[in-house]
């Protein structure tokens, strides 16, 4: 190459490789263009290449000046990364940019569920008047949840068909929070007074008052000379704290193998006062099962029947729930309709 020609390429290629460069918009054509102006098959190297074969004083003068022009324009490109860096960073910046003058979104505050709501508000009746809280597992063995509870191997809650078995032999979701009474007994000695809210199973039809899974609050006293008046006057503290002073109790017998005597109970309607009304129908709300502690439960769990005598009682929630708000199909319980749910929001 005529070392003429080769200086003018230089030149030439110093000054569009600058503009190349400056007019690169984005990192990847700036890439494209470092190829293009300083890549292997750039005039410049082109250039560099016939150096070799050029007489000595013509040879150092066009090395130099290719050094000079690579070097320049390799500063170029690595400016305009820095620019087109920096400019992206600006630009995410300003995407990102959050204007603090304006209102923020008010986040929505969550509420209790109703039934934890009752459930609570069940709990803490109870608790005050000396209840401890006491805990049992949603799987259960047969012999906590029946056989210990006096129910006999013919009894109907103990086939397939009227509960709910895993698949482990022998073992059950429990079909009512008084298994809980066994194992607290088991655990320590009397006196005891407890309430043992919790989930429940049973194959039941799902209807308006009936869930496959429900929840009850199972409450316990054994201790020396309790009596049904006890009993009775337990259940009506309860009912006035939960639907107002005026609320009567009514006991009605009913069997359950683990108490004897046993009976149904039902307060009187808190909407009505008694007189029959849409919510209650005959003035009456059924709320519970109940009765004094079967002596066989008391000597199943080791506690002398002659000596300790107590009571017990088994309150549906989701049936207090619905008293207590005027619902009149429990399913909504669980069906989580938000527009269902935000109506408790701030209730006690
Ligand atoms: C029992 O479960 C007894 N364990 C109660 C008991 C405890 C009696 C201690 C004596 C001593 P019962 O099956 O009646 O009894 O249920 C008690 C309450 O649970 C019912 O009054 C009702 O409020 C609620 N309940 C029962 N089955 C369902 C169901 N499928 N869905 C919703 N609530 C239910």
């Amino acid at each position: 190459m005529d070392p003429s020609d080769a200086r003018r390429i230089l030149e030439e290629e110093r000054a569009r490789g600058r503009a190349l460069i400056g007019r690169a918009g984005s990192i990847e054509e700036l890439d494209r263009t470092k190829t293009g102006v300083l890549g292997r098959k750039a005039p410049v190297s082109e250039v560099q290449r016939t150096i070799g074969s050029l007489p000595e004083d013509e040879r150092r003068e066009l090395g130099r000046l290719t050094n000079e022009v690579l070097a320049e324009l390799r500063a170029e490109v690595e400016n305009r990364r820095a620019e087109l860096e920096g400019g992206a960073d600006a630009e995410l910046l300003s995407a990102d940019a959050v204007d603090v003058t304006l209102s923020g979104r008010r986040p929505r505050p969550g509420s209790f569920h109703p039934l934890t709501l009752v459930e609570d508000r069940m709990v803490d009746v109870f608790t005050r008047m000396g209840y401890r809280v006491a805990e049992g597992p949603e799987i259960e063995d047969e012999w906590h949840n029946f056989e210990a509870l006096n129910i006999p191997p013919d009894h109907p809650a103990r086939t397939m068909k009227d509960s709910l078995y895993v698949d482990v032999p022998g073992m059950l979701l429990r079909t009512e929070t008084s298994a809980v009474q066994i194992r607290t007994m088991q655990s320590q000695a009397p006196p005891v007074y407890v309430v043992a809210p919790g989930r429940t199973y049973r194959r039941d039809t799902p209807d308006a008052t009936h869930g496959t899974v429900f929840h009850q609050v199972e409450g316990l006293a054994v201790d020396e000379g309790i009596s049904f008046a006890d009993l009775r006057g337990t259940l009506e503290a309860f009912a006035r704290e939960l639907f107002g002073t005026n609320t009567r109790v009514r006991m009605t017998p009913d069997y359950f193998p683990f108490v004897e005597p046993g009976c149904q109970v039902a307060v009187s309607c808190f909407v009505c006062d008694g007189a029959g009304c849409r919510v209650c129908g005959n003035g009456w709300i059924e709320l519970l099962g109940a009765g004094m502690v079967h002596p066989k439960v008391l000597e199943n769990c080791g506690y002398d029947s002659e000596r300790y005598t107590g009571f017990a009682f088994g309150i549906g929630i989701e049936r207090v729930a619905m008293v207590r708000y005027g619902v009149n199909d429990l399913r909504l319980f669980v069906e989580g309709d938000v527009r269902f749910l935000e109506q408790f929001e701030g209730v006690a």
